[in-house]
């Protein structure tokens, strides 16, 4: 799945002789690069310190190499681009092919080394959110490092001083290169493996853009209304689904780079926050959640014990985050009769289709859409349709799954009797729609009183 790509045609080990930081050109380790948007499986660490390795949603973990006492990281900051589901791709700028970044993941105590090289029309910078790194390591531009130009290398040396859950975005025309999906998430592993030591380690980083149907790439200059609600930069049905073997330990760490806040809800559990992008959470003050909000440019990580089997809605709790583009800037019909309205729209555009009268689910119906977007709500279930899009996806818990088995174990097998069903409707109760004949009609507006200390 990897690509290695060759830096300046080389790809040399230096020897140890490297510790003291500042290193030369010739010793630049190539930058692997990714063409998929899938999960990639966990990268276990070859050399340094043990861990158990995380997975990302629908991403990818940066290969690295040990030179001396430094593990050493390549980015290239570059136009991608990335497909947003089957059926909708962008044109974003992001790291090594994908937008967002590979996950970095190194181990406390270690000393870092990341070069960055921009291929970018314009400057760029990464910043290390969370970390406790030198000043002059913190990645904004003008402040503490100027600007990496188009086509140069910069070099970040840092020793990672504390493990928990962080990310990395550009500090150089921010609002552009995040609007754009220039972001990424790191991992740093307990010194100790055993220190709150899980089974599965999912990752992923939320963001939002605004694409319009029919085109490629996202208006930066948007501040609110955004129609694609993405973890890791894709939309349900194209997020990854959780596979989880039942009786597992499960950590998901949710990095969140958008505009807005996002809680995020599982179905079936409840979980405890157990890191955030200060820190870990010491268990006396942990509580449990079944939704936590992950606020605007934080980080939330929480663990269960994944003990209830079945197929489990993970999502976001704003409704409207689990919409795609078409459900953006529609009118409310319902109770609007469909068929006055059908005959006058039909006078003025006789190809227009009026829906939404009783609501807007659409069963198996989908419309019609334009070239590279996708419809408002999709997905289908064993049962019928799912109707979600954007910040949706499924846990899976299954019995029996192989260690560092993450495909899609496919539907759930309910055991009989145990799926909601379907008994006769009473035919002696009263209508609850109809209004009642003794019913007393509204107060009128010049009846009504103004409440007391209310200023009319
Ligand atoms: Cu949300």
């Amino acid at each position: 799945m990897y690509s290695r790509r060759g830096f300046l045609g080389t790809a040399a080990l230096v020897g140890a002789s490297a510790v003291s930081g500042r290193v030369q050109a010739a010793s630049i380790p190539e930058a692997p690069s990714m063409d998929k948007a899938v999960m990639a499986p966990p990268l276990h660490p070859t050399s340094g310190p043990d861990y158990r390795p995380v997975v990302t949603l629908n991403g990818w973990s940066l290969p690295w190499r040990m030179n001396g006492d430094w593990k050493e990281f390549h980015l290239v900051a570059e136009p991608v681009v990335r497909e947003f589901a089957p059926g909708m791709k962008a044109n974003l700028w992001g790291y090594n092919g994908q937008a967002p970044g590979p996950t970095i993941e190194a181990v406390e105590g270690d000393r870092v080394r990341v070069f960055v090289t921009n291929k970018l029309p314009e400057y760029t910078s990464v910043h290390w959110h969370g970390m406790v790194v030198p000043s002059g390591m913190d990645g904004v531009g003008g402040l503490n490092q100027p600007h990496i130009p188009p086509g140069k290398t910069f070099v970040y040396e840092f020793e990672l001083r504390k493990s928990g859950s962080f990310m990395y975005h550009p500090h150089s025309d921010e609002m552009v290169q995040m609007a754009m999906g220039m972001m990424g998430m790191v991992v740093v592993h307990p010194r100790d493996p055993a220190f709150r030591l899980v089974d599965r380690d999912f990752v992923f980083i939320m963001s939002s853009y605004l694409i319009d149907p029919g085109t490629y790439l996202p208006k930066v200059n948007e501040m609110t209304d955004f129609n694609m609600w993405t973890w890791n930069s894709r939309v349900y049905p194209g997020i990854d689904p959780l596979a989880v073997r039942l009786g597992d330990k499960v950590r998901i760490r949710v990095g969140n780079l958008s505009m807005t806040n996002h809680p995020i809800h599982l179905h079936g559990h409840s979980f405890n926050v157990t890191c955030t992008d200060g820190g870990w959470i010491p268990g006396s003050a942990q509580y449990p959640e079944a939704t936590t909000d992950v606020a605007v440019g934080a980080i939330k990580a929480f663990d269960f014990v994944a003990d209830n089997p079945g197929d489990w809605a993970f999502h976001c709790h704003k409704s409207h985050h689990t919409m795609n583009a078409m459900g953006h800037d529609m009118r409310n019909m319902i109770g609007v009769s469909r068929a006055d309205l059908a005959k006058a729209v039909g006078k003025l555009a006789p190809d227009a289709m009026v829906m939404g009268s009783t609501g807007m689910a659409m069963g198996n119906m989908e419309m019609p859409a334009p070239d590279n977007t996708l419809p408002m709500m999709t997905g289908a279930g064993q049962f019928g349709p799912i109707e979600m899009g954007g910040m949706f996806t499924v846990m899976k818990i299954r019995e029996g799954l192989a260690h560092d088995d993450y495909r899609d174990p496919g539907d759930y097998q309910f055991p009989q009797g145990s799926v909601a069903y379907e008994v006769e409707t009473p035919t002696d109760a009263p209508a609850r729609h109809e209004t009642p004949a003794t019913s007393t009609p509204p107060a009128k507006a010049k009846d009504s009183k103004p409440m007391k200390g209310m200023k009319m």
